[in-house]
């Protein structure tokens, strides 16, 4: 029989990406969907016309309850959150009832539900809880047992997020593991995130329906790999015989203005500084300066490694703007 799949967040970028995988592997897909009347609910229907579409809300526990009772899922992959850290700076409590308290609700909802030992779960962590200032961070990039330091409201309750995961592991015998995903991309990436801002903004630029482009800090710097190849990780965590902690990175860490050079280099832009204003509205209060991960642990124990470079990432995502634009 197919196993059968539960996904939170199924119409944010990794949302797409892993119920495609899972897809094509052959489980049934089942994906939480919040709001009486989301926007996004036709789209879906469109792009991932196998996913059985059930409306749920991470702040709601009963909902979540009823989607576990509708899908009995053999996997959960926990992936809705607010995700935007300069977004999370000014909805602090939306992030923590969501980002961080909502991972409580799904971990109750497969409990009271009787999924304790019978349901695998899926926490997405994350490379904010490490933030920092960058002075501690090992040469080699955090790893697995590097002390976190989140500089967000979206860091702290994602960290919540981590831990209460853990702790259910060891309180209940859950079979529950968490991904600590450094950031990944892809042309599906949300428009508010600096990656997609720039390919979008550049591909406009190229077409003549732009002239520039507004940026906060230009000298953070992020290991940025591909969202596809970040799903199969998930996926690969939860196939262990024990659950447990993974580092997905690169191992290579890029500023934003490297993404301004490779993406203007696309359309053959030199110099992109006449095309880039900075505005200081999209400054953070507390920034993480760089980020950098060692997933030397998931390539030794689930034998994943990133496949797409970071150059073949943004020329993927210029193209697609520029095809989506045109
Ligand atoms: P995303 O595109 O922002 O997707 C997040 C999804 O969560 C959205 O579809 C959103 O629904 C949904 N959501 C928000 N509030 C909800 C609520 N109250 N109830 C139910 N659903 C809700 O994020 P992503 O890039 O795919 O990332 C997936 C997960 O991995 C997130 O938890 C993120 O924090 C984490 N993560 C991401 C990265 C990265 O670089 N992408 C790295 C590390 C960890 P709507 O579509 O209706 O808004
Ligand atoms: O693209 P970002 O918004 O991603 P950020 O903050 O690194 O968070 C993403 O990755 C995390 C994993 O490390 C995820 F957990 C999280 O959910 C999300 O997916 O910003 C990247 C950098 C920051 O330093 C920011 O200050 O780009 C800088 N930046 C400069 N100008 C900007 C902008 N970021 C955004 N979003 N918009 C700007 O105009």
């Amino acid at each position: 029989m197919s196993k059968s799949a539960l996904i939170t967040g199924i119409a944010g970028q990794d949302g797409f990406y892993l119920a495609e995988l899972l897809n094509k592997k052959g489980y049934k897909v089942f994906g939480v969907m919040r709001g009486q009347s989301n926007p996004k609910t036709e789209e879906i229907k469109k792009s991932l016309p196998y996913v059985n579409i059930i409306e749920a809300d991470l702040t709601d526990q009963s909902s979540l309850s009823r989607a576990i009772e509708v899908a009995t899922p053999d996997e959960v992959y926990n992936l809705a959150a607010v995700s935007h850290v300069g977004y999370s700076f000014k909805n602090p409590q939306l992030t923590v009832d969501v980002t961080g308290k909502g991972v409580l609700n799904m971990l109750e909802a497969i409990r009271l539900t009787g999924g304790s030992k019978s349901v695998k779960f899926y926490q997405a962590s994350t490379s904010e809880m490490y933030g920092g200032v960058g002075d501690n961070m090992p040469k080699t990039g955090y790893n697995e047992e590097s002390p976190f330091h989140p500089r967000s409201p979206y860091g702290v309750a994602k960290l919540y997020g981590h831990w209460i995961t853990i702790n259910y592991r060891e309180s209940y015998g859950m079979f529950a593991s968490c991904g600590i995903l450094f950031n990944h991309e892809s042309p599906k990436r949300g428009m508010e995130f600096v990656t997609r801002k720039i390919s979008n903004a550049v591909a406009r630029i190229k077409l003549g329906k732009q002239d520039y482009i507004e940026l906060g800090n230009l000298d953070a710097k992020r290991d940025w790999g591909f969202a596809g190849d970040y799903v199969e990780g998930m996926w690969r965590m939860l196939q262990q015989d024990k659950p447990g902690e993974f580092v997905l990175a690169t191992g290579e860490t890029y500023s934003i203005k490297d993404f301004l050079t490779a993406s203007f280099k696309e359309i053959g832009i030199t110099d992109w500084k006449p095309y880039v204003k900075q505005n200081s509205a999209f400054m953070r209060p507390a920034e993480v300066n760089i980020l950098l991960g060692d997933s030397s642990k998931a390539e030794r124990e689930l034998g994943w490694k990133r496949k797409v470079d970071f150059e073949q990432l943004v020329k993927t995502m210029v193209q697609s703007d520029i095809e989506a634009e045109s």
